[in-house]
């Protein structure tokens, strides 16, 4: 059993949490219409929904909203977080922005037109989501590694740079606004990036004068993977090898609601003056001066306090060691998950865990509506109900290559005894999980469907 450094931190203030009894969750569940996002959270009992915003903040975070600057324009708090943004990720300029998918949206509004493509290791469905309400295509490029869950490569959440290559020769390098990499990699474990990955497809896209953005949400915990995994990169400190990471790209788009740890927040940054121009305009109109971006003075101030945190090395050992013990507990549960563990979140493989649900009856969401009846646990499909998306030139539907369910860590809020419990959930699930059945759709929006729509079980 793998065991996790103890917390480089001590609990300075607890939030209650209660356990409601069985046949309430299963009331609760049936009126959430089987989508976790519909429960209320006071009736989940281990929120491991997602780890974006949902962390705890440290003391200095607490400490630096009390010297936020509420200045409409040029407040101090501006200005400290930009000294750090130009620290850790080396661009000329950076708007902040509400959270992650706000800086997509503009980067979007202002480079994506109908007919474009624009490739990544993978997107995540905010960003999907985003290029294709501007019709745009977006194309997920994953290296050949990622298509077996069980193997063991370090660097899994790589782009196929062949594909990419090929890519760019098929549609042609003006059809292309900019290409994108996720690090880590959401959508297919997230897995990390190897340095070596990252320098490859800036080169081929700058070769083609396509500019790179990092989708930069756990850039800290990609950091932390390179120097324990990659040749070369051991003895450099984490900032330091963030630093060479956007040294690669033209720009970053940030939810810092993960590696900022902040409950709220992110940020657009970029090199490019006539971008940082336009992106200016957009950001004006739809979240907020230049300086502030939506946020308040003292949001920016957690985020810049939390940038740092997030860099320092006793903390990322904590972190990935806790995500590795929960990975040891699910193995001995006998659920399949994607190996390795990758930074954030244990992604278990509900397909080949269920193998008698279709894909069409969503096999992630029987272990969801399970985890939750069972243990009262908050888990989220990232499966077929998250990313199956009809393609937009044919119509036809475009299936992600696994039905995962996520376990994601909060980040600084769960102890080893909470983990456990959720081991010992999931043990007693896989004793009768041949009888599990799957679940139709009863409503569904146009775009990021999971959000809302309705299930009843077949
Ligand atoms: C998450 F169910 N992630 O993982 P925003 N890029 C990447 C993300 O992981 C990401 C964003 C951009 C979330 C929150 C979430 O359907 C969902 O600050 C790699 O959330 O706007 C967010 O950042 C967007 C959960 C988002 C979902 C969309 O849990």
């Amino acid at each position: 059993m793998t065991n996790y450094p103890p917390e480089p931190f001590r609990i300075k203030a607890v939030e209650p949490i209660r356990r409601i009894s069985r046949s309430e969750r299963e009331v609760v569940l049936k009126q959430a219409h089987y989508n976790v996002f519909n429960l209320a959270a006071d009736d989940v009992y281990i929120d491991l929904m997602t780890d974006s915003g949902t962390g705890a903040m440290s003391d200095r975070q607490w400490a630096a909203l009390m010297v936020g600057d509420e200045a409409y324009a040029g407040s101090r708090s501006f200005l400290r977080l930009k000294a750090v943004i130009e620290q850790i990720f080396g661009f000329a300029h950076f708007v902040p922005t509400h959270q992650g998918r706000a800086a997509e949206n503009i980067l979007c509004a202002v480079r994506v037109q109908p007919g474009h493509v624009i490739p990544n290791n993978a997107h995540f469905d905010t960003t999907q989501g985003n290029i294709l309400a501007r019709g745009g295509r977006p194309v997920d490029l994953p290296a050949a590694e990622a298509a077996d869950p069980a193997a063991d490569f370090p660097f899994k959440g790589n782009m196929d740079t062949k594909a990419l290559e090929a890519l760019i020769s098929e549609v042609g390098a003006e059809a292309i606004p900019f290409g994108m990499m996720t690090v880590t990699n959401n959508a297919s474990g997230g897995q990390p990036v190897s340095m070596a990955n990252l320098q490859t497809v800036s080169e081929i896209l700058h070769k083609h004068h396509i500019p790179l953005f990092i989708d930069a949400c756990r850039y800290a915990e990609n950091a932390y993977f390179i120097q324990q995994r990659e040749a070369g990169w051991g003895d450099k400190s984490l900032p330091e090898i963030a630093c060479a990471m956007f040294a690669l790209a033209d720009g970053a788009t940030m939810s810092a609601k993960k590696d900022g740890l902040v409950n709220i927040g992110g940020f657009f940054a970029m090199n490019d003056d006539e971008l940082f121009r336009d992106v200016g305009n957009e950001l004006i109109l739809r979240e907020g001066f230049l300086t502030y971006g939506g946020l308040a003075g003292r949001d920016l101030d957690a985020m810049a306090v939390g940038l740092q945190e997030a860099l320092q090395s006793d903390y990322q050992e904590y972190r990935v060691g806790q995500v590795a013990y929960l990975a040891d507990l699910v193995r001995q549960a006998g659920i399949p998950i994607i190996e390795p563990p990758g930074g954030h979140a244990i992604y278990l493989d509900a397909g080949q865990f269920l193998p008698q649900i279709p894909r069409d009856k969503f096999p992630g969401l029987s272990v969801v509506a399970e985890l939750f009846v069972q243990g009262g646990i908050r888990s989220c499909e990232l499966g077929s109900i998250a990313f199956a998306h009809p393609d937009p030139a044919t119509g036809e539907v475009i299936y992600p290559p696994f039905e995962l369910v996520r376990l994601a860590l909060p980040r600084r809020v769960y102890t080893q005894a909470h983990l456990d419990f959720v081991g010992d959930t999931l043990a007693g699930i896989a004793r009768y999980a041949d009888s599990l059945r799957g679940f139709r759709i009863t409503y569904q929006p146009k775009l990021m469907r999971h959000f809302t729509a309705h299930f009843e079980p077949v």
